[in-house]
């Protein structure tokens, strides 16, 4: 009888320190009418990324190449009938770009396979417009094929960027036909180059009131997408990755996950997206706030759409010998990561390669700072050896460095505290909250706290943690802080806590605006 009673207590104990629970999967819930508003929130509340979605939001930072045509015209938006003998690159060198990307702690790279003038990196069978009319390498070269073994070799992620809209094919406005070349070259791209991870829909278009009218088939696009790589995930003008809406690489503040199922229509995004190369995307749009509770509460289904702010490390997409100067230094690129993934967002980060097809020595310049400057910053968690007490369970989870273990409250409780005692006092000025999002998305309120040895004292205020969050604040010293969850959709989560120390005070300033 004992030894049952024992074996019971150990079955109780391990299920409780280590919570199998998951909702991974469930990325996409139709609200039944006559739900009240609470099991509407509770429904949202147990909303979670698809596997794909998952993998995704664990790389934090991915890297974009464009490069094509517009590299050698000096254009940002090319129109199509440009001579394929301009593309020319003098010494390019794949290797070098996933390299330089490896180096600063990029997860995965995008090519530009076909930009919006339709010229194809990738000796298409279905165009003269590539670079087998090229002078580069005699016609014979293939820069997707380039980055993706480069990728391979470097075990880097690799994804495509394919321009719905396409200035170069006569097909294009006669729709039945368009789509079936543009399935045709999806079909090359996910079929001759090894495991693809990202397939990224642009929503731009220019064509104007009077231009061609394309009727995309999506369906189509995103089923053969399923069929040929079911690991990647479709961007943009696609189910599994949000654009944030603006192109400046800084997240909102409130930053939701779980949005109405309306927020995936690829009419909407192109609506919302560029029309005009020189028109940057509309920022009020950018800056509504998506998934609060007024909006999902309205909504019929709700899914899990997770942001990606999308922002280059020179003033233009392509690459410009005049914006050689203008390369966005460490220090920028540091406060684009802390507002972006910081703020619950994946960063796509474009870095153009040049006219001799690599990546240039500042921008190299730049990315090494802000690698330096990133590594100095979490190289300590001063939490770390922390005494950890709360009003919940498993507090000793948000330290161990496993994102799947996490802290929570019992019962039905949807507010709690985390106390921090260190052991000797320290001076910091960065806090990193993670949710566990196998569970889902659930805090929408916290403050962070410390004792100056006679009361509590407030160091910072938060709505969303999500993912991952990351807040700037003045340095404070103490030995004592405490994380209170003021509001969440339902018991809330958290994976991992860290402390830190910025390794220089003007990196705290927020360069927005
Ligand atoms: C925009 C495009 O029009 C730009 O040229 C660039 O490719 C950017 C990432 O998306 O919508």
């Amino acid at each position: 009888m004992e030894k049952l009673i024992c074996v019971l207590c150990f079955i109780v104990i391990v299920s409780f320190t280590k919570d199998v629970k998951t909702n991974i999967g469930n990325n996409n819930v139709t609200i039944k009418s006559g739900l009240t508003e609470k099991e509407i929130i509770r429904l949202a509340a147990n909303v979670a990324p698809s596997e794909r979605q998952y993998q995704w939001q664990q790389l934090e930072f991915t890297a974009f190449f464009h490069f094509g045509m517009n590299t050698f015209t000096d254009r940002e938006w090319g129109k199509g009938d440009e001579d394929p003998k301009l593309f020319n690159p003098t010494a390019l060198d794949a290797r070098q770009w996933v390299k330089v990307c490896k180096e600063a702690g990029v997860k995965q790279v995008i090519i530009t396979a076909k930009h919006h003038d339709g010229f194809c990196l990738w000796p298409s069978k279905y165009t003269e417009h590539s670079v087998k009319n090229s002078l580069w390498k005699g016609g014979k070269g293939d820069v997707v094929r380039d980055v993706s073994d480069a990728c391979r070799e470097m075990e880097m992620g690799f994804g495509i960027y394919l321009s719905p809209w396409d200035r170069n094919s006569p097909f294009y406005g006669d729709s039945p036909k368009y789509n079936a070349y543009f399935m045709n070259q999806l079909t090359e791209l996910l079929t001759e180059y090894g495991k693809v991870d990202e397939v990224w829909f642009d929503g731009a278009c220019g064509e104007g009131p009077n231009g061609k009218k394309q009727v995309y088939d999506v369906d189509a696009f995103y089923s053969l997408i399923r069929k040929l790589q079911p690991g990647a995930v479709i961007a943009i003008a696609g189910p599994d990755v949000r654009w944030i809406g603006s192109e400046s690489g800084y997240g909102r503040e409130t930053e939701w996950s779980v949005l109405p199922v309306e927020a995936q229509n690829p009419d909407e995004i192109a609506a919302h997206s560029q029309k005009d190369v020189n028109k940057v995307p509309n920022l009020d749009w950018g800056k509504q706030l998506l998934g609060v509770r007024s909006v999902i509460t309205a909504a019929k289904a709700l899914v899990w759409f997770p942001a990606e702010a999308d922002v280059s490390i020179r003033p233009g997409w392509f690459y410009h010998t005049n914006n050689d100067s203008l390369v966005k230094t460490p220090e920028r690129l540091v406060d684009i990561y802390f507002s972006s993934v910081g703020k619950n967002s994946g960063l796509l980060l474009n870095i153009p390669p040049d006219k001799r097809g690599l990546i240039h020595e500042n921008d190299v310049k730049s990315l090494s700072g802000m690698r330096s400057i990133l590594e100095k910053t979490f190289a300590t968690n001063y939490a770390t050896g922390a005494k950890l007490s709360s009003d919940g369970i498993r507090v000793n989870s948000i330290l161990d460095n496993d994102k799947l273990t996490f802290w929570t409250t019992a019962g039905d409780k949807e507010t709690g505290y985390i106390l921090i005692s260190l052991p000797k006092a320290q001076r910091i000025d960065v806090l990193s909250l993670q949710e566990n999002i196998h569970i889902g998305q659930r805090i929408e309120k916290f403050t962070f706290e410390y004792y100056d040895g006679n009361q509590w004292k407030t160091v910072i205020q938060g709505t969303t943690i999500g993912y991952k969050r990351l807040l700037r604040f003045a340095p404070v010293t103490s030995r004592e802080f405490r994380l209170k969850i003021e509001a969440s959709r339902l018991n809330p989560t958290l994976s991992e806590l860290g402390l830190y120390k910025l390794p220089l005070d003007s990196l705290r300033i927020n360069m927005e605006h």
